[in-house]
C-alpha cells in the first residue's frame, strides 16, 4: 500500500524498516497486551481532510467492485492482486465490496509439508462442484521465497479444475511479514465472498504459531496428519490441538490405525471449551476416498457453529483482532513512520545499547517530536 503496510521484511529482524511495515515491528510491540502509555500525551493526528467529491478513480473502482461481484474473472483476479500489494485503491475496492461478503464458509487446510493438503484440497472442491457450490481456493505459502516449486506443484495438482469457472484458485506467498500475509489472505478471502464463492478452500503449510494467523481466519480448521507423524502427535501442544476442529488423516492407504489411536488418546484428554468434539476423518485424497465423510463433517461444525450464535460470536472474535491489528499498524504508519528513518534505528538502538539513552525517555522523545524532524540524538557520555 501507499504507507506500505503489506510487504514487509521477517517480523524476526526485531527492528520495523521505516515505512514499510509494521508488522516488521519488535513482537512485544506486535502484543496485544501492551501496556498503555499514559507518560505523555500522544501528539494529535492528522487533521482529517474533507472527503473529496466523487472522482474518475471513484467510478473506476464502482465498476470494478460491480465486476466482481457479477462474477467477472478477470477482475477478481485483478482485484486480488491489487489486494496482495495493498494500498489505498485496494483499501478502496475492498470497503465497496465489504456489505456484500459475509455468506461464504471459510475452510481452513493446514499441515507439514506434503501431507497432501493441495490433493485433499482439490477433491474437496470437486465434491462442493457436484452438488453445485461455487468455490474459492487460496494457496497460501508463508514459508519463503524458495517455495515457489510447492505452489506450482499445487497449480498442477489443482489442473483439473481450471476449465470450470465454478473454482476460482490463487496462489499467494510472502517474501516476509506473515502478520501481512494474514492480513492479506483475509482481505483476499472477502474478495472471493463478496464475488459469491460459497466455499472458500485456504491451504496453509504448518502448525506453527506464526501459522496460526492465517488458519484463524477460518470457520473451520482441518488439521492434515499422515501415518508414521506419531511423534509429531505426541508433540502437538494442546494450543494446537485447539485449533484443529476436524482432523484428516490422509494418506490412509499407508495404514491409519495406529495414528488415528494415538490422536484418539491425546484428544480425549483435551477438552474444548465449546465442547466440540474434533472428529477424526482417514482420507486417500488420491483416490478421493474419504472425501463424502470430511465433507458431511465439515457441514457437521459448520451447524454446530450456526447454532446458539457460536459462529458469529468467533467471527466477532476474529474482527476484532482485525481491526486491533489494523489500528496497530496505522497507530505505528502515522506516528512512528514518519519520526524515524531506516538509518534512525540502528543509531538509537546503538545509543540504548551503549547506555547513552534509556528507552523509555527515548519512546517519548520520539512521539513528541514533530514529524520530519530528526530524531533525538544520542547524548555524549
Ligand atoms: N499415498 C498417498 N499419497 C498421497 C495422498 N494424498 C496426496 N498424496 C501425494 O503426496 C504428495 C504431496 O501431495 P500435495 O497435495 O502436494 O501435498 P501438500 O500438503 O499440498 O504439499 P505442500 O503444498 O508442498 O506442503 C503428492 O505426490 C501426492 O500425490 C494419499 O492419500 N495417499
Ligand atoms: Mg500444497
Amino acid at each position: 500500500m501507499a504507507n506500505g503496510l503489506r510487504r514487509c521484511t521477517p517480523p524476526d529482524v526485531g527492528i520495523a524498516p521505516y515505512g514499510r511495515c509494521a508488522r516488521g515491528l519488535p513482537p512485544a510491540a506486535q502484543c496485544s497486551t501492551l501496556r498503555p502509555y499514559t507518560a505523555f500525551a500522544m501528539p494529535p493526528p492528522p487533521q482529517p481532510t474533507t472527503p473529496a467529491p466523487p472522482t474518475a478513480d471513484a467510478a473506476k473502482i464502482a465498476a470494478w467492485a460491480e465486476a466482481i461481484r457479477g462474477g467477472d474473472s478477470r477482475a477478481l483476479a485483478r482485484g486480488l492482486s491489487l489486494v496482495e500489494s495493498g494500498g489505498p485503491q485496494a483499501e478502496a475496492l475492498l470497503k465497496a465490496l465489504f456489505p456484500h461478503s459475509g455468506a461464504a464458509a471459510l475452510i481452513g487446510v493446514t499441515g507439514a509439508p506434503g501431507a497432501g493438503k493441495s490433493t485433499l484440497v482439490a477433491e474437496l472442491a470437486a465434491a462442493y462442484r457436484h452438488w453445485g457450490e461455487t468455490v474459492g481456493i487460496l494457496a497460501v505459502d508463508p514459508s519463503s521465497p524458495f517455495t515457489h516449486g510447492a505452489i506450482l506443484g499445487d497449480r498442477i495438482r489443482m489442473q483439473r479444475h481450471h476449465a470450470d469457472p465454478g473454482v476460482f484458485i490463487r496462489s499467494m506467498a510472502t517474501r516476509g511479514c506473515l502478520g501481512g500475509l494474514a492480513a492479506a489472505t483475509s482481505e483476499a478471502a472477502w474478495m472471493l465472498d463478496a464475488a459469491g464463492r460459497r466455499r472458500i478452500l485456504i491451504e496453509t503449510v504448518g502448525v506453527g504459531q506464526d501459522e496460526v494467523d492465517i488458519v484463524q481466519l477460518a470457520d473451520v480448521t482441518l488439521l492434515l496428519l499422515v501415518p508414521g507423524m506419531g511423534d509429531e502427535v505426541q508433540a502437538l501442544k494442546a494450543g494446537v490441538m485447539e485449533i484443529a476442529d476436524i482432523f484428516v488423516i490422509n494418506k490412509a492407504d499407508r495404514g491409519a490405525e495406529r495414528l488415528e489411536q494415538e490422536l484418539r488418546a491425546i484428544l480425549g484428554l483435551a477438552h474444548r471449551e465449546d465442547g466440540w468434539r474434533p472428529p477424526i476423518i482417514p482420507t486417500v485424497a488420491t483416490e478421493a476416498k474419504g472425501i463424502a465423510e470430511l465433507q458431511a463433517a465439515i457441514g457437521a461444525y459448520l451447524d454446530f457453529l450456526a447454532a446458539e450464535g457460536r459462529g458469529a460470536a468467533r467471527r466477532r472474535r476474529r474482527w476484532r483482532q482485525q481491526l486491533e491489528r489494523m489500528l496497530r499498524d496505522r497507530a505505528y504508519q502515522t506516528w512512528v513512520a514518519p519520526r524515524l528513518g531506516a538509518e534512525d534505528w540502528e543509531r538509537l538502538a546503538g545509543d540504548i545499547e551503549s547506555r547513552r539513552r534509556d528507552p523509555f525517555t527515548l519512546a517519548e522523545e520520539i512521539l513528541r517530536s514533530p514529524a520530519g524532524a530528526p530524531p533525538p540524538a544520542g547524548r555524549a557520555t
